[in-house]
């Protein structure tokens, strides 16, 4: 239903949307299951599998740089939202501290409540990837994964997995939770790979 937040787009903006897309300026929450609610400093990022082990604090996420970057987001359920503005820490900064075995072709990415997505590790560590904790200059919201979510712009956003909390490598790729519920494993907006057989 085009509502009063909803347009279609009289183009498609200079290529920003893409095919089947409509802007919202709203910023709708979607969550299968409960959200999650806890305090930053209770907020750790685990690494395992194919890794040497190691656990993130909130203060050791602060400790790294922080950057704040711009770009439109695009949702399975068909809502594009452009320009949203995000403050945290680039993946590639975080995986500087990483020291990752040899093989590793994929992560799955763990969230607290159980949710998991799936990404190979050249979509993963994109330089405009970010573990992020502020939106539009305020402290996430839980229901959009504060205190901290994963946010990978080029992906349909299922795979900005909200309240993150391990990274997991792995050689191999394997499905996440929607991934395994007949969505598509990579998920390229541009390339409408909504489905399991788009
Ligand atoms: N942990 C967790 N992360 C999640 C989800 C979820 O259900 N649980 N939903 C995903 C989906 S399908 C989308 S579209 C976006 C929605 O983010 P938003 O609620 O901030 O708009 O979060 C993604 N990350
Ligand atoms: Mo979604």
């Amino acid at each position: 239903m085009l509502g009063k937040f909803f347009k279609k787009p009289a183009d498609d903006m200079g290529g920003r949307i893409p095919r089947g897309q409509t802007l919202t300026t709203r910023f709708p929450v979607l969550t299968y299951g409960p959200t999650q609610h806890y305090a930053p400093d209770e907020a750790q990022v685990r690494v395992f599998g194919l890794a040497e082990e190691q656990s993130f604090s909130w203060s050791d996420l602060l400790a790294l740089p922080q950057t704040t970057l711009t770009y439109d987001i695009h949702c399975v359920t068909h809502w594009s939202k452009l320009d949203t503005t995000w403050t945290g820490v680039r993946v590639t900064d975080l995986m500087s501290q990483v020291r990752l075995r040899p093989g590793v072709t994929h992560v799955m990415v763990h969230s607290r409540g159980g949710y998991t997505t799936n990404l190979s590790l050249e979509d993963f560590t994109r330089p405009e990837n970010l573990l992020a904790h502020t939106f539009d200059g305020q402290p996430l919201e839980d229901e959009h994964g504060g205190p901290l979510r994963l946010v990978v712009p080029h992906l349909y956003f299922w795979k900005s997995a909200k309240w993150l909390s391990g990274l997991e490598f792995m050689d191999h790729d394997a499905p996440g939770f929607w991934e395994r519920n007949g969505y598509h494993m990579r998920g390229d907006p541009f390339q409408e790979q909504r489905y399991d057989d788009d």
